[in-house]
């Protein structure tokens, strides 16, 4: 009996062992995840990348249907980046100095608005060091009467909006999901604004106002992960 009784504590102690073995090599393996990821400040993994790019003369191809993975705006003033509801994200119209804008697809961030995102997007600047720029998220309120198409309709844009400037060095991710998937905006009038998710029923014709000064590259990086921006 007593030597039954020992041999199984050997074989509980042998399991600790093993145990903290195997969970030492976990944490060692994930180090190196850990810090690539934090390298640049954006999470590790698959994601579809857009860059929109500031050019000083404006493009005069039509660029309609070119899925390029790039935009061009403005490298001075506005552009309307219009937003369009899509399963996969997806470059309509790259070329936002024609006149028309440019168009991007990109599915709905958060169908419920609990606050909750099904994906969430990283930006950096990118490019020779200055500039900057501003981004909002804009579209078209029903107005007093609360019907689309009417002449009280008027354009909104987000109170939450997003600035990014290029400075020397190295330049690192931000999570601008609160600033690109959502526009805050005072619908009810009660001078507190609320949140919309982006192509909630609410508003129409969402965009993007990408207001630039001289930012050369504004990279955005859009991750198959949630974020909480409550
Ligand atoms: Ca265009
Ligand atoms: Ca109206
Ligand atoms: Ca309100």
């Amino acid at each position: 009996m007593e030597k039954t009784n020992s041999s199984s504590k050997i074989t509980m102690s042998t399991t600790t062992v093993v145990a903290v073995t195997t969970t030492l090599a976990l944490i060692a393996s994930m180090i190196p995840a850990i810090t690539s990821a934090g390298g640049n400040g954006a999470p590790s993994g698959a994601h579809y990348n857009l860059n929109i790019i500031g050019v000083a003369k404006d493009k005069t191809a039509p660029m309609d249907g070119n899925d390029g993975h790039r935009i061009f705006v403005k490298l001075d003033g506005n552009t309307k980046i219009l937003l369009s509801e899509g399963e996969t994200f997806n470059v309509l119209d790259a070329n936002g100095t024609d006149g028309n804008g440019a168009k991007f697809q990109l599915p709905n961030p958060d169908p419920d608005n609990d606050g909750i995102t099904v994906y969430s997007v990283y930006a950096r600047a990118l490019g020779t060091p200055g500039g900057n720029a501003m981004i909002a998220t804009c579209a078209t309120a029903p107005g007093e009467d609360g019907i689309f198409g009417t002449a009280d309709d008027e354009e909104v844009c987000s109170t939450e909006t997003l600035t990014v400037e290029r400075t020397k060095g190295k330049s690192s991710f931000e999570n601008v999901s609160r600033e690109l998937l959502y526009i805050f905006v005072d619908l009810d009038g009660d001078g507190t604004a609320e949140r919309y998710n982006l192509f909630a029923d609410e508003l129409q014709d969402y965009f993007w106002s990408y207001d630039n000064n001289g930012l050369k590259v504004l990279q955005l990086r859009f991750y198959e992960m949630s974020t909480n921006v409550n």
